[in-house]
Formats: C-alpha cells, structure tokens, sequence
C-alpha cells in the first residue's frame, strides 16, 4: 500500500516533468511593460544606487537569487539603491506606476513570491555597515547584511546581538519576523533587543522609528515585515560575548531512539538560559539521521548539562570552544544546494516521549514517501527553547508574538526537492504533516490549536490570524494609516492589507 503510494507520486512526477511549466513563461510580455519603470528608476536615483537588467550582468543575478531557487523570479529589472532617499523614490516610481516589486534582505525567505517579483526586484546590499555605539550599547546594522556580517563586526569589540543560529541568513527578514537566536533563552526574541529602526515610509519619507517617534509603527514593524515600508537600518541592542561552546555531531538511524531520550530531557530538565540543542530529523538517500547541534554561551559547558547527547555514538563530531562567529559558520545552513524548498512549522509548550516519537515518525514516513527523486530533502528541526522566552518584552510589546503570556517552540519543518513540478506535492504533504504533528500535540494535552506560528517558517497561504492571533484587526489598521495608496501590496509577503499583485 505505501509502496504503490509512493509509486504513484514518482509516475506523476514523471509525468509531470514532461509538460513545460507555465510558471516560467508568464511573466515574460509583462516584464516589458515593466522595463519602462526601470528606465524611469535609473533615470531618478543618484550615483550611490544601481539598476540591473537580465542578460550579463552578474549583479542582476546576485540580486535576484534566493537560498531557496523556489524563492527565485525573473525581474524585469533589479535595482540596489545605496541611500534611503533613493529607496523613497524608488518607492514612489513604483506606487505611481503600481509595479510589482520585492524587497530582499539576503533571500533566504522559503515561501515563493516573498522577496521575489516579476516586476522590480528591490536588493538591499548597498546597506552594508555596521555601527557600533559603545556607549549606547547598540549596533546599528544595515538591512543588506548577514549575521555572518555583523558577528564579524562586532567580534573586536566582544560583543554581539541577538541573531542568527546558521551562516548566511539576513538580518532583514529574520528581525522583521521576530527572530529565534541562540541567545534568545536569554534575551528573547530578536525583536525584543532592538531600540529603532531607520524606515522609508511608503510616501517616500525616512523616519527614525522607535518607541518615542512613532510607537506604533515600533510596534508593527516588530514581526509586520514589509506592510509599513522599507527598513534600511536596525539597532540592535548588544551583549558582551565571550567564546562559546559547541558546535555540530551527526548521528545515524541506529541510535535516533537515544537522541529522543536525551532531547526529552533536556527539554525537561536544563534550566540554564545560556544552554541551548537544536537536533535536526533528516531523511537523506533513504535512510533517517540527525544532525544535533549543541550550544553553550560560555567557553566551557557547565558539567552534565550535554552529557547524554555526547555518549551516543556518532557519526561526525565537531563540537569545541569556538568564537560565536566559528559556531555560525560550522553549522548546516544550505543543505538544499540550491534547490527548491518550503518550510512549514507547529507551535507546541513542551516536548515529550510521545511528540519525539511522532517526530522520528514523520521523518520516516515522509522520507519514504518522499524521497522519489535523489538528493529530496526532508527534515524537522526540533528547537526545545526554555517557556520563558516571551517574558524578556512586556506583553503588547510587538506585532509578533500576538501573546506573551506562554513560551511556544517553533518546530521547523523543512523539505528541498529539484524539479518544479514537484512544488505542489511537496508543499502538500508539508502541510499533512503540520496537521498530524498538531493533531499529536493536541492528543498530548497541549492546548495549541490557535497557538502562533512563526512567519518566518509558516508555510504560504496560512491565515494571518494563525500567525498575528489578535493583532490582526490593529496590523491592518496600522498598515492602512501608513500606506493609504497600498504601495506595499504591490510586494508580496504576509500581507495586513490588499494584495495589489
Ligand atoms: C538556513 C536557514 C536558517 C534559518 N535559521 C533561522 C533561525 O535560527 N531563527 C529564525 O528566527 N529564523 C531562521 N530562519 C528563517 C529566517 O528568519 C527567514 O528566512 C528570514 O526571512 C530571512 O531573512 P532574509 O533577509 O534572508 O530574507 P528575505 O527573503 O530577503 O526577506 C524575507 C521577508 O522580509 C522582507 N524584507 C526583507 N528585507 C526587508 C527590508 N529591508 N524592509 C522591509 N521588508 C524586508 C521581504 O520582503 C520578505 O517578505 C532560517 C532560514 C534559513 C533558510
Ligand atoms: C541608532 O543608533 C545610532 C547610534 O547610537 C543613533 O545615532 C541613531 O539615532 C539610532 N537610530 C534609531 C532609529 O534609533
Ligand atoms: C554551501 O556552503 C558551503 C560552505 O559554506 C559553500 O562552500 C558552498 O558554496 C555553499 N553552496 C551553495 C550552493 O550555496
Ligand atoms: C506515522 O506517521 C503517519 C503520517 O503522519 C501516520 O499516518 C502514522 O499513524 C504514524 N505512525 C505512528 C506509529 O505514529
Ligand atoms: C509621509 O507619511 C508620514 C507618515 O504618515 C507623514 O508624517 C509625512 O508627512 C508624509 N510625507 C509626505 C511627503 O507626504
Ligand atoms: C530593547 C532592549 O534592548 N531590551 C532588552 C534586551 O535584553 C536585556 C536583557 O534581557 C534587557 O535588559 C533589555 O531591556
């Protein structure tokens, strides 16, 4: 009965694959229409800022590439402004001429159309510098950057923020979206350690925002994305930063069972905020492992904390006193090697016997059906951070979560594929497996059906409410107050008001 299953999608696919994709011819007759705006764009920008155009250019193609190639669209044009005004009338060309654009920080967002367009392809890298202020205890960190980028900055002064767990993702979409770090034990989320934001309004004006200029928009902008308008800057507030520990061991399928057993209890039993796991269920050339990464925020380990996870047997181990910048870069962030991808996510209070167990259920039962192509992907990630990770900001304090009253665990659930005819299956059964996992949770006491999903690993088309809960009626209230032209529904992304594309 699987077996057939199974069978039955490969034929599809098969099948499938014969068939051009409409997807890839669309866009082309409105792309020329489109190329008179970009004109109008290199004509109106100063010399700090660039246009792009397909063919050559090797600029065109950086600005339109994403981690995920799903992610990925052919522009019409690219551009890279180079100061916030030329964002502004860059802004106001593309409200004026109602053009579809993206806005990308480093393109690692996994659900198509987010930070990609047929039309003007918005890439922030000119927005590079890192600003430390000592005094003020922040960094000020141009949305263009990557952690990798502003852990290297700031490692001279031994200090860091609270960011990304992986090399290579951006700033910008992670901070706009609220941002799970290894420090968010500590000190929340990445939101919650942030005092401004520099932002081009949709009319074309750049505002210093924070809680005294403009509380509101300090508020939706943590965890609303790209509804309000363009963030050139963040400031991010710093920590002192020692050397820390850690790092990355693969286990094989033989020893999954004791992986469960010590996630378990590490979720139930360690305490300490500077102690973090993350293991990472895959199924890889037919066959189920798990890729635990251990972090300790302190060049040694307190005693007993890892222990059970270091006495399983491995496969590869790597785990040692290291700058926090060495940790980031040692650890798996691009697995897909370029290829097609969708993230999709569950909320839970706690991990147990029975949820661990589901998990490695998941991994295998999807793996089997999924993997009818070679080098198909399938993974859940398993984050037990500590409940207390929504008391680090007052309730009410941001867009994202819509409540702080209990600590949610974002499970990350990941699948990669190569052919494009293969989307719909993937993200389908991404979604099944979301719902059994919810159903499991549900079984296991967790009152989690309206629990929050993190938008940053929600997969498209999930209800706004599920992501915003509450906040929701306020977030299209903001958006509306800000962008009465709707400029930003021109971008697409999780969306407070009408989608203009
Ligand atoms: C390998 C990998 C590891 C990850 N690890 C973590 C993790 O540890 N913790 C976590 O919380 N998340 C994690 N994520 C999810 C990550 O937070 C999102 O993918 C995030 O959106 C990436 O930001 P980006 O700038 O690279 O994305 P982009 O694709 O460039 O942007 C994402 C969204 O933000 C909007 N946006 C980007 N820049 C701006 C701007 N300047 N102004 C307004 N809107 C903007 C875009 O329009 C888009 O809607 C991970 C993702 C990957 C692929
Ligand atoms: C960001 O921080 C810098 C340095 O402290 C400061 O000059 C600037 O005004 C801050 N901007 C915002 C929007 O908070
Ligand atoms: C994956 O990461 C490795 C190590 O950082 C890098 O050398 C390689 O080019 C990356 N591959 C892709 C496809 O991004
Ligand atoms: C394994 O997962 C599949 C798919 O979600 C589900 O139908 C099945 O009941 C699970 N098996 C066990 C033993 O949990
Ligand atoms: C742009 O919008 C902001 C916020 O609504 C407003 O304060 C500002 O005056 C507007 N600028 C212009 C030029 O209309
Ligand atoms: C805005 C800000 O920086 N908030 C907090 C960052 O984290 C520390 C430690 O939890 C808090 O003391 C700050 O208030």
């Amino acid at each position: 009965m699987r077996q057939s299953l199974a069978t039955a999608t490969y034929l599809a696919v098969l099948l499938a694959a014969a068939l051009p994709s409409a997807a890839e011819h669309k866009p082309v007759e409105a792309r020329g229409a489109y190329a008179s705006v970009c004109q109008e764009i290199r004509e109106a920008i100063s010399s700090a800022s660039a246009v792009h155009f397909p063919g050559l250019d090797a600029a065109y193609v950086k600005d339109i590439s994403h981690w995920a190639t799903s992610s990925t669209a052919q522009a019409a044009c690219s551009v890279e402004p180079g100061t916030a005004e030329d964002v502004g009338t860059i802004l106001q060309i593309l409200g004026k001429n109602k053009t579809p654009f993206a806005v990308k920080g480093a393109g690692h967002a996994s659900n198509p159309g987010f930070s990609s367009t047929p039309g003007v392809q918005i890439a922030m890298y000119r927005f590079s510098e890192v600003n430390y202020d000592a005094a003020a205890g922040v960094a000020e960190v141009g949305a263009g950057l990557i952690w990798d980028d502003v852990y290297t900055a700031l490692e001279p002064y031994a200090v860091s923020v609270v960011g990304g767990r992986v090399s290579g993702v951006g700033v910008a979409g992670f901070t706009l979206g609220g941002g799970y770090s290894w420090k968010t034990n500590q000190f929340g989320l990445t939101v919650d350690n942030l005092s401004g934001f520099e932002l081009v309004l949709p009319n074309g004006t750049v505002a210093a925002v924070t809680q005294d200029s403009y509380p509101d928009l300090f508020w939706g902008l943590k965890g609303g994305f790209n509804n309000f308008g363009i963030v050139t800057k963040f400031n991010l507030t710093t920590h002192p930063q020692t050397e820390v520990w850690g790092g990355l061991i693969t286990i094989t399928e033989d020893q999954l069972d004791k992986v469960n057993a010590a996630t378990v209890k590490f979720a139930q039993t360690v305490n300490d905020p500077k102690a973090q796991v993350l293991p990472t269920y895959n199924f890889l050339l037919g066959e189920p492992g798990v890729s635990l990464l251990l972090f300790y925020d302190y060049p040694t380990p307190p005693d007993g904390i890892f222990d059970d996870f270091l006495a399983i047997p491995h496969f590869t181990k790597d785990v040692k006193t290291r700058t926090l910048l060495d940790l980031v870069k040692s650890a798996p962030a691009n697995a897909t090697g370029g290829q097609r991808a969708i993230f999709h996510t569950v909320s839970l209070l706690q991990f147990n016997d029975k949820i661990m167990d589901a998990v490695l259920n998941e991994t295998k039962f999807w793996g089997e059906r999924l993997s009818f192509q070679s080098g198909n992907f399938i993974s859940y990630d398993v984050e037990p951070f500590l409940s207390t990770i929504f008391s680090h900001a007052p309730e009410g304090s941001s867009a994202y979560p819509p409540s702080r009253s209990t600590g949610l665990l974002p499970l990350n659930i990941y699948y990669a594929w190569g052919a494009s005819l293969a989307d719909e299956t993937m993200q389908n059964a991404a979604r099944q497996s979301a719902a059994h996992l919810t159903q499991v949770i549900l079984g296991e006491g967790q009152d989690i059906s309206d629990a929050a999903l993190y938008g940053n690993y929600a997969i498209l088309g999930t209800p706004l409410e599920r992501i915003y809960g509450q906040n929701v009626p306020k977030l299209k209230a903001l958006k509306a107050k800000y962008d009465p032209g709707n400029v930003m529904g021109l971008a697409g992304g999780w969306k407070f008001g009408p989608q203009a594309q």
